[in-house]
């Protein structure tokens, strides 16, 4: 599976951020990197997702920058010459578990939003990715049901309501579902719930699919053109602009949870 890895920046911690974390940070950018299948789709970026329960580390990538993603993503990242210096080689500075960076600021490469902010996910695989999941409500139903959850539950969720309100961002429009497939997916299928894992995964496809072989491009610099032809070139854009890199996951594990 090829993903693209995109950089979010972290601008501000969010309340929970210990000061060992901080400590351990120092002056050193750090990025929080999110694997998406749908670089296209990065103008749209409404939210960062992580999962509360799960264990991030803050890894060196660069010269005074850091990645904070899981570590099973990190020993990847570096056997693929992501990192700089020897391949295979991590360097954790610090460990953080993902209910600490609620409230965390970051700035979400490509976004029409410059700010957003991170929020939890149920559903956020340990396994899968980097474990950190970029929101793009408009056109990922999990993200809509989960950003609508957010906004009905925000204090049982713990987060600040103004964490989520940033609304869904119109990116590509379809024959089918119009500018907004996920909204329009999650009310036809009466999707009440992030946990209603089966419709979610029916949403998901129809979405691609449509939104593959019959999206047209709503925004950026490939405004009006079928979003098949922006992909990679929206993809290269952002490599060359150093706020993404290629990342693969490895054959094993995709086997395995797909099985
Ligand atoms: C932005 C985005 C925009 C995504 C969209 C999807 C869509 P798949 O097909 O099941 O492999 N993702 C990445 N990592 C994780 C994780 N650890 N746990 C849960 N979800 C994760 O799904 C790939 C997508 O799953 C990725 O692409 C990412 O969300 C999410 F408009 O990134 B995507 C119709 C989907 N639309």
């Amino acid at each position: 599976q090829e993903y693209t890895a995109v950089k979010m920046e972290v601008l501000e911690w969010g309340p929970e951020v210990s000061s060992e974390v901080k400590q351990a940070v120092g002056g050193k950018k750090v990025w929080m990197v999110a694997a998406t299948l749908r670089p296209e789709t990065m103008y749209g970026q409404t939210n960062c997702f992580v999962g509360p329960n799960l264990k991030y580390g803050l890894f060196e990538s660069a010269h005074n920058e850091l990645f904070l993603i899981t570590e099973r993503a990190a020993r990847n990242m570096a056997f693929q010459g992501i990192f700089e210096g020897e391949s295979g080689r991590v360097a954790k500075v610090a460990d953080v578990v993902g209910s600490e960076l609620l409230g965390t600021k970051v700035s979400p490469p490509f976004g029409v939003a410059k700010e957003v902010y991170v929020l939890p996910m149920e559903g956020v695989l340990a396994t899968k990715g980097t474990g950190v999941v970029t929101s793009v409500p408009s056109d990922s139903p999990d993200d809509y049901r989960t950003l609508m959850d957010l906004r009905k539950k925000a204090e049982m969720y713990k987060i600040k309501p103004e964490w989520a309100a940033i609304d869904p961002i119109p990116v590509l429009k379809t024959p089918k579902y119009g500018d907004m497939a996920a909204e329009f997916l999650c009310i036809e299928l009466k999707i009440q719930s992030q946990r209603d894992k089966e419709k979610l995964t029916e949403a998901k496809d129809l979405t691609y699919k449509e939104g593959f072989y019959n999206g047209v491009m709503v925004i950026g610099d490939f405004k009006g053109e079928p979003v098949a032809d922006a992909k990679p070139k929206v993809r290269q854009q952002m490599i060359d602009a150093g706020l993404a890199t290629p990342y693969a996951e490895p054959e094993s594990e995709v086997i395995s949870r797909s099985a």
